[in-house]
């Protein structure tokens, strides 16, 4: 029978499982990246697994998110991470090589082989045909130790692809086209494969910059094929013996297909506060800006960032907007300093930041007080650039350079012929900045400084859980929402105790010390809840808060996964019913209600009524929520 690329791949790294949507399977994992706020808790966790080394193909730590280092505790963060790759057998990306998912596509990913990340924008290397996967700390590291990653099959949508991309329209406006059309729901439960004759032209960066975006649909991961574009971007890496052709084959089946016709699109911009918020750049015009922001891992590749020096060559930035760039990698800031670029984009007034997620995850940058703020970058949630009634606007380099220079929303198809940046034939392979792992790790000693606190556990699933209702939300509750970042809450994250301070603190200052007077209880949610990053924290923090189920209309696929790893209970909150805060809830029988698969009965003992609540479990997460989440359950011997 004729199969798609992400079968073919699923495939050959079934370790258990039939490959029907819905059902669990389990994947031999190749490879994984951690990134360093959420590295110290995977190794932590690793660590607690006893494995003596890791049991990967390749593994990467990489440095790139807490890089401030306004205290000691990002410093102390670094070490940790340095040493345990050292000792365990990870390649440690030294802070300043670059944001990781940009590094390991430039420099390790593989085609046809599986990638697990522990950050959401772990697709990114699926523009290289590499199945990769975003996930919590905790199943990283246990993909670390060798054990297969779990997860629900998902469904295959081909994203057919016919046309070229007219002159102006780049690859952010193929992927903000489809989070305009399926929004940041749609692709849950899903992997985008790409397909069809417009794939040929789109070199490996611009394929990178759509799979990274597929975060952002919810899909589980975004794959391109393997031709002969992969293979001359992995010959300019000079790793061209990684290259292998993959395709689907002709007349493959698909549960669904997008048709995607290149030509059709136009500049592109997401409005606040969501990625799927999109509209036409020219309807935007004139909209005014305080800062311009270019980088992150969904734009800030060589071809990117060379569009933006061509666009601002012999130019000046507006005098009310503040242009900042933080550049990929190391990689591409050499290139860029070698071949005069740099200089092109100093003299038009440019702030060049190092290689790093920057302004992305809100450390530093932040724009004024009710400014409005354009970014590369892939999230828009209100808060998150560090400015809470802050408006920030997401477009590709196209669209942000031409606004540099106006102050305003601009077109970029109004700058007359666009420029051709011809894809290098050799990039610098110079990996000086990543430290192999030790050959001698029984002389490695592990740093710990006092920012890293130990892992909070929890015990066995209670029979009867009874607390109050601390706060309920609406539809799309991010995990920023849950569990913010930026500058003063991020070098937290090795802190539990610290950092679960934090909790909810934008949507409600209280939420902690509220949930430490209660010992805990319950969160309400609404549809696609806890989307966005992979931050276990959002679940681990909660957790250590005494919070014990969600009850929400519908769950995002990691966050899903986090809580119940962290032995919170995902419920389903049937349609109609509404529960208020305060309201104080008793949940009897739960542990057989969990073990048998019947739904839960929920008592609102302050309105003296009683609903059903749905658990969906696959058997090997029941037992997981049984024994009070993964890491009791690997410990008790669970694979
Ligand atoms: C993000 O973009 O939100 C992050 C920071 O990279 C997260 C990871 C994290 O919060 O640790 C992600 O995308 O998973
Ligand atoms: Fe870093 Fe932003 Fe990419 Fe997250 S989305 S990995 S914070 S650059």
């Amino acid at each position: 029978m004729p199969e798609n690329l992400a079968h073919k791949i699923i495939a050959q790294h079934l370790a258990s499982g039939d490959m029907q949507p819905g059902t669990e399977v389990a994947l031999t994992i190749d490879q994984t990246l951690t990134q360093d706020v959420t590295g110290t808790m995977a190794f932590l966790q690793f660590e607690a697994m006893g494995v003596p080394r890791l049991r990967t193909k390749l593994s990467v730590s990489y440095v790139d998110h807490n890089m401030l280092q306004t205290g000691f505790e990002s410093a102390d963060d670094h070490l940790y991470l340095q040493t345990t790759a050292a000792k365990f057998g990870a390649y440690f990306s030294r802070p300043g090589n670059g944001i990781c998912h940009q590094v390991h596509l430039e420099r390790f990913g593989i085609p046809g082989q599986t990638l697990l990340g522990s950050d959401s924008h772990t697709p990114t290397c699926g523009g290289l045909g590499m199945l990769a996967i975003g996930a919590g700390g905790l199943d990283v590291a246990a993909a670390m130790a060798g054990i297969p990653l779990h997860l629900s099959m998902p469904k295959v949508t081909l994203v057919h692809l016919t046309g070229t991309l007219p002159p102006w329209v780049s690859a952010k406006d193929v992927i903000l086209e489809l989070l305009r059309r399926l929004t940041v729901k749609g692709g849950v439960g899903r992997i985008m494969e790409y397909g069809g004759p417009g794939v040929a032209a789109l070199s490996v960066p611009e394929r990178a910059t759509i799979t990274n975006m597929g975060a952002e649909l919810g899909a589980t991961s975004s794959l391109f094929p393997s031709d002969e574009q992969t293979r001359s971007f992995l010959r300019a890496q000079q790793r061209e013996a990684h290259w292998t052709p993959l395709s689907a084959d002709p007349d493959a089946d698909y549960d669904d297909t997008i048709e995607l016709d290149l030509g059709t699109l136009q500049p592109l911009v997401a409005k606040p506060h969501s990625p799927d918020n999109v509209a036409p750049a020219a309807d935007l015009r004139g909209t005014r800006l305080d800062q311009v922001a270019i980088g992150s891992c969904t734009n800030s590749s060589y071809r990117d960032l060379m569009t933006v020096a061509a666009i601002l060559d012999g130019k000046r930035v507006h005098p009310n907007v503040g242009l900042v760039i933080a550049p990929g990698s190391r990689q591409v800031l050499r290139m860029l300093a070698d071949n005069g670029a740099l200089a092109t984009l100093i003299a038009a007034g440019a702030r060049i930041l190092e290689a790093s997620c920057g302004p992305c995850i809100g450390m530093g940058q932040a724009p004024p007080s009710g400014g409005a703020t354009l970014r590369s970058f892939n999230r828009n949630f209100k808060g998150r650039c560090g400015t809470s009634d802050a408006d920030t606007y997401l477009a590709g380099v196209e669209v942000c350079a031409a606004s540099a220079l106006t102050g305003e929303i601009a077109d970029p198809r109004l700058l007359g012929d666009p420029p051709a940046i011809p894809a290098p034939d050799t990039f610098p392979a110079d990996d000086a900045m990543v430290i192999p792992p030790s050959e001698q790790p029984g002389d490695v000693g592990v740093r710990r400084g006092p920012n890293i606190a130990p892992v909070p556990a929890r015990g066995p699933l209670e029979d009867t859980l009874r607390g109050k209702v601390l706060l309920v939300t609406g539809d799309n509750i991010t995990t920023d929402d849950i569990m913010p970042a930026g500058a003063s809450i991020l070098p937290l994250r090795s802190n539990i105790p610290a950092i679960s301070q934090y909790v909810f603190s934008r949507l409600d200052p209280d939420f902690a010390s509220r949930a430490e007077h209660h010992r805990g209880g319950f969160v309400v949610g609404g549809s696609n809840y806890g989307q966005g990053s992979s931050r276990e924290h959002a679940a681990l923090a909660p957790m250590s808060l005494g919070l014990r189920a969600v009850l929400a209309r519908s769950f995002a696929r990691i966050h899903h996964t986090n809580l119940v790893n962290f032995g919170i209970l995902p419920l389903e909150l049937p349609e109609g019913q509404a529960l208020s805060q305060d309201d104080d809830l008793l949940i009897p029988e739960a542990r057989a209600r969990v073990q048998s698969g019947r739904p839960l009965a929920v008592e609102n003992l302050t309105t003296g009524t009683t609903f059903q609540a749905a658990c969906h479990l696959t058997p090997r997460q029941t037992r997981i929520i049984l024994a009070g989440g993964l890491l009791n359950y690997i410990k008790e011997g669970g694979l």
